[in-house]
Parts: C-alpha cells; sequence; structure tokens
C-alpha cells in the first residue's frame, strides 16, 4: 500500500517537474514577449460617452473601439484628476496628485512640477531597458521659474525620464504656441525672439478682448488674450511668427512625430507616451473633419482624432510589432463642452452625452470629472472582455513594472497588472479622487464626496461640480447617475468610509473641521 502511494507520488513529481520545466522553456521562448513596447494614448478632455465603444449612439469611433473591443474595456477606469496636470502627474509619477500643492492646472510659464530626482514612470522603463518618448500635450511645466525660450529650455520631459521629447508646452489655448523639440523651439528665428507673459501685454498688440474683429474663433471666457491664427488664448506671447504652430495641422503633426518614432524604434522596446490634444479647446479640426459630427467642432476633432489612432495602430501593424506591444488608451479628465470658446459645443450637441450615464464633468467631483474611457490592447496576448474592475491610470507605473518582473510598489500606484492583462477581475481596494484640490473616496461600488464651501455648479462651463455643504455617499452599482445621496440613511457606511477616507487622505480641505452627522 505505502509503496504503491510511494510510487504514484513519483510518477507524479515527475509529471510536475515535466510540466514545469516545459512551462520554463515556453517562458524561456517568450521572454522577448514579456517586454512588449507600451504606448499609452492620451486623450485631453474626452469624456466617459464619447465614444461608440462606451455606448455613444450619435458619433461613431470604430478606430478606438477597436482597441476597445478587442482589448480589456474598462467601465471603473479612472484619471487621478478632473483636470489635466494633476493626471498627467500622477501617470507619470504613481503619485497622488494632492500630495504636491503645485499639481494644478498650470500656466505655460510654470517651472517643471516633476522633480529632476523623482523617480518616474519612463524613468522605471528606462532602468528595464526601454526607450522612452513623449509626443504632444506636456503641461507639466518646463524650466524653473524663467523661460527663455530663445535658448535650450530646461529642465522639461527630457530631464524626468523621456529620452525623446516633443511637445507643446501647455495646452492648445495656452501660449507659447510653438512645438518643442527636445527642449528647442521649432522653427525658431534667432532675428524675431518669442517673449511670453501671462501678465501684462507686450505694447501694441492686439488681444481678444480689445480687438474681437481679429478673432476667427470668439472667447466666451478666459481666453483673450494674444490672438494666433485668428484664436484669442490664455497668455501673451510675441515673436517667434515662423515657429507658431498651425492649430488645424496639430493632429497630423503630432502624428507623423508618433509615427516616425514607432518606425525609428521598433528593433528594441520603447515606451511612447503620446497625448493628444482632442477634444480640448481650441477645437481645431483639419479641414478633412469639418463638418463631419453634425455636432461642430467638438465632435469633428473626435472623429480626427479616431483617424489619427486608427492610422497610428495601422503604423504598429504595417512595422510588425502589433502583437509586441501593449497600447493603453485613456483621457485625462472628462468632458466640456462650453470651455472658453462658442464653438457650438452646446448648440450643436444633440443627443450625444459627452459624460454617458455619469453626473458632473471636466472639474467635477462627481464621477464625470474623473471616470474615463480606459482600455488596455495588445492583440494575441489580451482577450477581448469588459472589465468592472477598479483601476487608475496611475496605477500603470507598478503594473507595467510587474510585467517587467520588478516587485516594487511605486508610492501611490497599485499592482493591478493582471486586471490591466484582463486575467483578473480584482482591481485596487479603493482610490482618492481629485478636482481642484478637493478630493473624494471611491471603494468598492461605493463613493464618499466629503462637504466642501464653493459653489455647487460652475456656471461658466455649466458643469454640477460635486460640492455641498452635507456629506454625499452614492453606491455607484445602482445609482451611476449620483441622484440619491444616502448619506443619511446610511451612517455606518458613512463613518466606515469616512475613517479609511480620512487614514489615506488624513486632511482633506475645509472638511476636517465639519462634525460628522
Ligand atoms: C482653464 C481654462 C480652460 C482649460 C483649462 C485647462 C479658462 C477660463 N479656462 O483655466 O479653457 O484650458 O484651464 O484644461 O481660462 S486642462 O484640461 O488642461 O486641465
Ligand atoms: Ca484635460
Amino acid at each position: 500500500m505505502n509503496r504503491t502511494y510511494l510510487s504514484l507520488s513519483l510518477v507524479f513529481a515527475l509529471v510536475l517537474t515535466l510540466f514545469s520545466s516545459c512551462g520554463t522553456s515556453t517562458t524561456k521562448e517568450t521572454k522577448k514577449e514579456t517586454k512588449p513596447n507600451v504606448v499609452v494614448i492620451y486623450l485631453d478632455d474626452l469624456g466617459y460617452g464619447d465614444l461608440s465603444a462606451y455606448g455613444a449612439t450619435e458619433i461613431q469611433t470604430p478606430n478606438i473601439d477597436a482597441i476597445a473591443n478587442g482589448g480589456v474595456k474598462f467601465t471603473n477606469g479612472y484619471a487621478s484628476s478632473a483636470t489635466c496636470t494633476p493626471s498627467r502627474y500622477a501617470l507619470l509619477t504613481g503619485t497622488y496628485p494632492w500630495r504636491n500643492k503645485d499639481a494644478r492646472i498650470l500656466p505655460g510659464t510654470a517651472p517643471l512640477l516633476i522633480k529632476t530626482d523623482q523617480f518616474t514612470f519612463p524613468k522605471m522603463m528606462k532602468e528595464h531597458g526601454y526607450q522612452t518618448a513623449v509626443v504632444g500635450k506636456w503641461h507639466l511645466g518646463l524650466g524653473t521659474g524663467v523661460v527663455n525660450w530663445n535658448e535650450h529650455v530646461t529642465p522639461g520631459p527630457n530631464e524626468v525620464g523621456f529620452d525623446e521629447a516633443y511637445i507643446m508646452a501647455a495646452t492648445q489655448d495656452r501660449v507659447p504656441t510653438v512645438y518643442i523639440d527636445n527642449g528647442n523651439v521649432v522653427g525658431l528665428d534667432p532675428n524675431d525672439p518669442i517673449e511670453v507673459d501671462y501678465k501684462n501685454n507686450f505694447e501694441g498688440q492686439p488681444t481678444g478682448k480689445d480687438n474681437p474683429e481679429l478673432c476667427e474663433m470668439m472667447w466666451h471666457h478666459g481666453h483673450n488674450s494674444t490672438i494666433i491664427n485668428g484664436i484669442p488664448r490664455i497668455g501673451f506671447m510675441k515673436g517667434g511668427e515662423k515657429a507658431r504652430w498651425n492649430d488645424v495641422d496639430m493632429a497630423d503633426h503630432f502624428l507623423a512625430k508618433a509615427q516616425d518614432y514607432v518606425k525609428n524604434h521598433k528593433d528594441a522596446p520603447f515606451f511612447l507616451y503620446y497625448a493628444m490634444q482632442q477634444p480640448h479647446v481650441p477645437r481645431t479640426p483639419h479641414p478633412r473633419f469639418v463638418g463631419k459630427s453634425g455636432m461642430g467642432p467638438r465632435g469633428d476633432v473626435i472623429l480626427e482624432a479616431d483617424w489619427v489612432i486608427g492610422e497610428f495602430m495601422k503604423t504598429l501593424e504595417e512595422e510588425g510589432i502589433l502583437e509586441n506591444t501593449l497600447v493603453v488608451f485613456s483621457s485625462d479628465n472628462g468632458p466640456v463642452l462650453n470651455d472658453g470658446y462658442n464653438d457650438d459645443a452646446v448648440e450643436l450637441l444633440g443627443n450625444h452625452k459627452p459624460t454617458g450615464p455619469l453626473k458632473g464633468g471636466k472639474y467635477s467631483l462627481f464621477e464625470a470629472g474623473t471616470r474615463v474611457p480606459l482600455m488596455t490592447y495588445w492583440k494575441g496576448t489580451i482577450k477581448p472582455q469588459v472589465s468592472d474592475a477598479l483601476v487608475c491610470q496611475m496605477d500603470l507605473m507598478t503594473s507595467i513594472g510587474a510585467m517587467l518582473g520588478s516587485d516594487k510598489t511605486y508610492s501611490d500606484s497599485k499592482n493591478v497588472l493582471d486586471a490591466f492583462l484582463g486575467t483578473s477581475v480584482k482591481g485596487r481596494e479603493s482610490l482618492v479622487i481629485e478636482a481642484n484640490t478637493k478630493t473624494a473616496f471611491r471603494k468598492g461600488d461605493w463613493i464618499l464626496i466629503p462637504p466642501y464651501k464653493g459653489k455647487p455648479v460652475n456656471t461658466q462651463v455649466n458643469i454640477e461640480m460635486g460640492i455641498s455643504t452635507d456629506f454625499m455617499l452614492f453606491n455607484l452599482k445602482e445609482d451611476i447617475g449620483q441622484e440619491n445621496n444616502l448619506a443619511k440613511a446610511q451612517p455606518e457606511k458613512l463613518e466606515e468610509m469616512l475613517a479609511e477616507f480620512t487614514a489615506i487622505r488624513g486632511e482633506y480641505g475645509n472638511t476636517k473641521k465639519l462634525e460628522l452627522r
């Protein structure tokens, strides 16, 4: 009896060994594939409901849908913040933006927000042997305080982990309106130096405020300083006439840079952060897309972005690296219609719902501020599925590190690699979201929004901000539209959430003085 048992276990052990060595050799053979190229495609102000893959019926986004439907489409994917700079800060550092008091919407003259000695997502990729690049919108500050745009601009992306950087400094609506190639303004004529000022105008220069007759696009709020290409901007700029970008070509321009980058680096692992400008204001579709959505420029630039992404994905395929590239798609914050220009975004919206079923929008603590389209795509490796796992863009750093063999947890970034690869439905336990330094706490199906001072509705952009003098508690599974505040009905849940929130967040704005009621 004993002997039979012994020999049976020997056979079993042998089989196991065979299997595991078989497993080892497979791992070895596929070693190359565990270092896929990583591309993060990041849109600007694209809403949870802006894609047909996420339920939009009035607009069709077939190329982005192909990513969503061919990979993991997250229904609980979050940006860290309801505005751009903080979300980008979190994506690139793995750190909650509310830990850094300067992580707010930055002017084009702001100093570099990420410290040059701070560990970053691209630095981590470099440690794993990746070539790294950023193409597109930066908006994380440049230089150390006073930038001379006519000299090499540094520190910038090259100093925080990107081997290559072809960027715009801030946003499309902010000066300077020039491209910057590894710290140098593209097309700069030394005889026509660039000057930028966010406080004072340069003598004799027309502005949107004083010269509306020179504006081809009219400002609604803000955006009334220097007029460039007929579009009044935020901030004053003088000179650099030849270096100024052409707004309608911007999408094609960045696409060509991203495609060149892929072609030039396809033979070794690369990390590309491709930060597109759509559908942020000013919305300037190329003439090929004008009128195509029937929704005015906002819809047209979403169609443009979809086309760009299709072209980009084609390049990955043509270069033979589609099956060796992990593509992540997301948006830095939720949608807004009128963000400061009269561009018919409101008037021509029709039945389209940029927020989908969510409440709020850009700038808001309600869901539409931070819950955004998020998907991971890796042809041949990731199985198509919809995932309800709670994940945040900030988690990419630790998760991709884990994919590359690291066991480190970087700052607030969690390892949710299995969720990103679609091999698990488990995401992070909880998440603190941020909107203009105010924070809220998501855990499981619940979200707690503490009381804050401030206006409940931002009337300029017509968005409900998620601000109330009372605690708000919603069960998002049952009430995705956040209509039913359960704070009073569920005091125990409220208390539990508040305790966990406070443990992570510590002090959270003016709520620390308010008693739990
Ligand atoms: C706001 C701008 C808005 C947009 C935003 C930044 C005004 C009145 N509004 O200050 O148009 O530029 O900043 O957007 O100037 S973000 O997506 O980059 O965070
Ligand atoms: Ca944005």
